[in-house]
């Protein structure tokens, strides 16, 4: 008879996202992705509204369609890392909030974005975020508009 190894309870979600909170102090909250260096003006919007906050939080550009593998990876860890909402924007074929979503239970604010290659004055970003499948949600703010993103992750992490 070989030993009988105890099997551990599994944790709540309340209880992961406790042990989170302990493990990483200083660990950013809320991360804010961008499609392309051109989108960081209208996206340090948002981080401005979280330093205000005093809400902790990361900037990182990265592309859905250029950067796929980045994108995935980044998406997959952030729950572990201690992140509890994403904000992500892009413009155009806008594909990063929808790509981040497919890789996380994390919440996800897209913000579509508005750039000299629009078509319909951004409608088209708008349309990318929005018209999610069933099942894989992407929360949606009005065009350019990265801080009304921040301030739904504020009251989303209740801070
Ligand atoms: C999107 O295409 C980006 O989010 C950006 O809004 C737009 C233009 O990107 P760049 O050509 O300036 O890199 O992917």
């Amino acid at each position: 008879m070989g030993e009988v190894t105890p099997i551990a309870t599994p944790l709540t979600e309340t209880e992961v996202s406790a042990q989170l909170e302990e493990l990483g102090v200083d660990a950013p909250r809320v991360g804010i992705l961008m499609g392309s260096k051109s989108d960081m003006e209208k996206m340090q919007r948002a981080a401005a509204e979280l330093e205000e906050r005093g809400i902790l939080h990361e900037l990182r550009v990265m592309s859905a369609h250029r950067e796929p593998d980045v994108v995935a990876e980044y998406a997959k860890a952030a729950q572990m890392r201690g992140l509890r909402v994403i904000i992500a924007g892009a413009g155009v074929s806008a594909a990063l909030p929808g790509a981040v979503a497919a890789h996380t239970e994390l919440p996800v604010i897209g913000v579509p974005l508005s750039s000299r290659l629009s078509a319909a004055g951004g409608l088209d970003a708008i349309l990318s975020i929005v018209q999610m499948p069933p099942g894989v949600p992407v929360a949606c703010v009005g065009l350019d508009n990265a801080r009304n993103a921040a301030i739904l992750a504020a009251q989303i992490i209740g801070a």
